[in-house]
């Protein structure tokens, strides 16, 4: 089966690499001229574990190869961002319209096309169908439509591609079938044959899940910090109940997902999305609150240094789409001078000694794991004052020595 994987992104790459170690012959296409050639070199433009080996073998053994062009093919799978439009939050599906377009003078009857991008509801329907429609096809009956939406989370892709279940929306039944059909190749968890504008729901709604939770941390953050309750200690203590488990609240939900998603359910119905919103606005607050808290921690000193560890909108990951951390570093850039720190992001050169060089505050953003055990030797000597603000919370209170004095959101009402 040939397989022509468009967009080779975060989830481009690892969909194809699989198919490629599963027996079929894949083509990666991509607009960027530097991703193709860096992937026809062998060099990953992802951080993701296991992808390296994986690709590499399915370019030994001629499984895979990347290309600025579309060719010809059984099955499409199509892997394009899908960002929001600012003027009124809805589902940009420009780079979709396009993938669509630039398969059309390749597609032959017996064809399946699958979109993984996350879309609006109703979007398979009311916008993508046409496309090919337009084009003469009888959509369900000459070629097979389906919007199959991924699901891994970045840092255990090939895990969760291969294990987690599979949502398979086809336009009609015999469009599911076929589609379930590709996944069935690898896919060993259960592949659910659905209706396409269920899997598009159910994909926006696995994330505003998620990103409703988080707030519900994160509202609890500010309610501790005001009522002067250690929160991690009652998060700690509430998720004991066997039907509570409240997540981590943090500086603000980064990455192409839960910090989008939401919003295409939003657009669609704003007067009755409410609590979606509220959830998006609590979240997209704090970075504002870590900002003022980082302010109170400094006052009053002038010229001051902070070093700024993480970029990356998540832990182990090179991602900073999304960052909350951009935020944060354009508020606080105005006032102090930021050494910005964060050994998974190639363009920050920065070393962990020059970056707390006369610091007078370590603020970590990112839980890397490099973050969780620092040399505390290092920053008694190198740091102009050793204080730390982790906004993760990751940072064990009783693994620091008792002269580095350590904030986090548990504590926060400590801050005068
Ligand atoms: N975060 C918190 N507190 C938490 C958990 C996460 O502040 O307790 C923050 C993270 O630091 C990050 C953001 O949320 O900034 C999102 O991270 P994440 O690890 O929750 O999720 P993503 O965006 O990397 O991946 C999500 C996953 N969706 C769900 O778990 C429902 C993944 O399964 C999806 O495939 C992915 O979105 C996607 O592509 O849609």
């Amino acid at each position: 089966m040939k397989i022509c994987v468009i967009g080779q992104g975060y989830i481009g790459i690892p969909t194809a690499a699989l198919f490629a170690s599963n027996g079929c012959d894949v083509v990666g296409v991509d607009i960027n001229e530097e991703i193709i050639s860096n992937l026809n070199n062998g060099v990953m433009t992802i951080e993701e574990p296991k992808i390296n080996e994986i690709m590499n073998a399915c370019l030994d053994n001629g499984t895979y190869h990347a290309s600025l062009t579309p060719e010809e093919a059984d099955v499409y799978i199509i892997t394009v961002p899908t960002p929001f439009k600012k003027e009124d939050l809805s589902c940009d599906l420009g780079f979709v319209i396009s993938a669509c377009k630039s398969i059309l003078p390749l597609i032959k009857k017996g064809d399946t096309i699958i979109v993984e991008s996350t879309i609006a509801p109703l979007s398979t329907e009311t916008t993508i169908k046409g496309i090919f429609e337009d084009r003469g096809f009888n959509v369900g009956e000459d070629i097979y439509l389906a919007h199959c939406p991924e699901r891994v989370l970045p840092g255990n892709m090939v895990d969760e591609l291969i294990h987690n279940n599979r949502i398979v929306g086809g336009i009609n039944k015999r469009s599911a079938k076929k589609a379930a059909e590709v996944y069935k190749i690898f896919v060993k968890g259960e592949v659910i044959e659905t209706e396409a504008k269920v899997a598009e729901l159910s994909k926006c709604m696995e994330n505003t899940y998620r990103d409703v939770n988080i707030a519900l941390a994160n509202e609890l953050a500010k309610i501790g910090s005001k009522l002067g309750i250690n929160i991690l200690d009652v998060i700690k203590i509430a998720n004991k109940h066997p039907r509570v488990n409240i997540l981590s609240p943090g500086p603000g939900v980064g990455g192409h997902c839960l910090a989008i998603d939401p919003y295409f359910i939003y657009s669609l119905i704003p007067e009755t999305a409410k609590i979606i919103k509220l959830a998006r606005d609590t979240n997209r607050s704090m970075p504002e609150f870590v900002v003022e808290n980082v302010r109170k921690i400094l006052k009053n000193e002038d010229n001051l240094i902070i070093s700024v560890f993480g970029v990356a909108y998540k832990g182990n990951s090179d991602d900073d789409r999304e960052s909350p951390s951009y935020e944060i570093i354009n508020n606080l850039k105005e006032d102090y001078t930021l050494k910005i720190y964060d050994p998974h992001i190639e363009k920050i050169d920065l070393s962990f000694d020059e970056a707390i060089k006369d610091s007078s505050l370590i603020l970590v953003l990112t839980n890397h794991d490099e973050f969780m055990h620092m040399d505390f030797d290092k920053i008694k000597q190198e740091m102009k004052k050793p204080v730390i603000f982790d906004t993760r919370n990751i940072i064990d209170k009783h693994s620091i020595p008792d002269d580095i004095i350590l904030y986090n959101f548990g504590n926060l009402y400590d801050v005068e």
